[in-house]
């Protein structure tokens, strides 16, 4: 049975001082929380030092991306190997800020989703479509899309207890998030998607929603059946929004 998660993704956010202080403050306010996973995935710079605060807590630690190679000549990349080196669980893919300012293809992201299964590590696959894709009425077209590339190349029972993170554009950041059921009728179709190949992953995969989650809208989301928690940016900075948000996914 599949559990919600609840990963707070820093950006590019942080310093020693802020994970030092933002770490001993989370890990006061969701020690005793069971029943939601929660996560954290601060810069890499910082994976290591992060590690260390959080011994002996309930909270596992994320990377925000990977590169795609394992060793050697790649100057300026991490691999799978050293995220997980330094203790690292999940791994974000395919933000819309890596897909923009970095250009990068749903093919490119699936080679990344490849790599961190093989590593062992689980993939946070972000999907969503921009606004003007959302206004042509073409969601389930990019969403498709962007399940399709991992699909075509591994099949469905990949995505067995790994996470999909929808992730409408023009929810990120803005402070307009999905209502409930538009993000509930688009979870519904991505679980759809992937059961039409293998019922058992699709009922495995943690899909959650990210866009704007903050501390009042967070409970009401996860109301629906197909919302299995959060991908959480900006509120993910402030411990007490942040505990609000694992609590009411719990
Ligand atoms: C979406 C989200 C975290 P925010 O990018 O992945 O950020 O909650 O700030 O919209």
């Amino acid at each position: 049975m599949r559990h919600p998660l609840v990963m707070g993704n820093w950006k590019l956010n942080g310093s020693r001082h802020m994970v030092h202080e933002l770490i001993a403050a989370l890990r006061n306010e969701v020690s005793t929380v069971a029943g939601c996973e929660v996560a954290i995935a601060p810069p890499a710079i910082y994976l290591d030092m992060a590690k260390h605060e959080l011994a002996g807590s309930r909270i596992a630690l994320g990377a925000q991306d990977t590169g795609t190679n394992v060793s050697g000549a790649f100057t300026g990349e991490t691999s799978v190997e050293m995220l997980k080196d330094v203790g690292t669980k999940y791994v974000i893919i395919g933000h819309s800020e890596r897909r923009t300012y970095h250009k990068e293809s749903d093919e490119f992201i699936a080679e990344k989703f490849a790599v961190i299964k093989e590593a062992g590590l689980v993939p946070v696959l972000c999907i969503g479509e921009t606004e003007a894709e959302n206004a042509a009425g073409k969601t389930e077209e990019v969403c498709a899309r962007q399940l399709d590339a991992v699909l075509k190349t591994m099949g469905a029972q990949v995505f067995k207890d790994t996470v999909i993170a929808y992730e409408p554009v023009w929810a990120i950041g803005t402070g307009k998030s999905a209502t409930p059921a538009q993000a509930q009728a688009v979870h519904k179709f991505i679980r759809d998607h992937i059961a039409k190949h293998n019922a058992e992953a699709a009922a495995s995969v943690i899909i959650q929603y990210g866009g704007s989650v903050n501390a009042s809208n967070a409970a009401e989301l996860f109301t629906q059946p197909d919302i299995d928690g959060a991908l959480v940016g900006g509120a993910s900075l402030k411990a007490d929004a942040f505990a609000v948000i694992v609590k009411a996914a719990a």
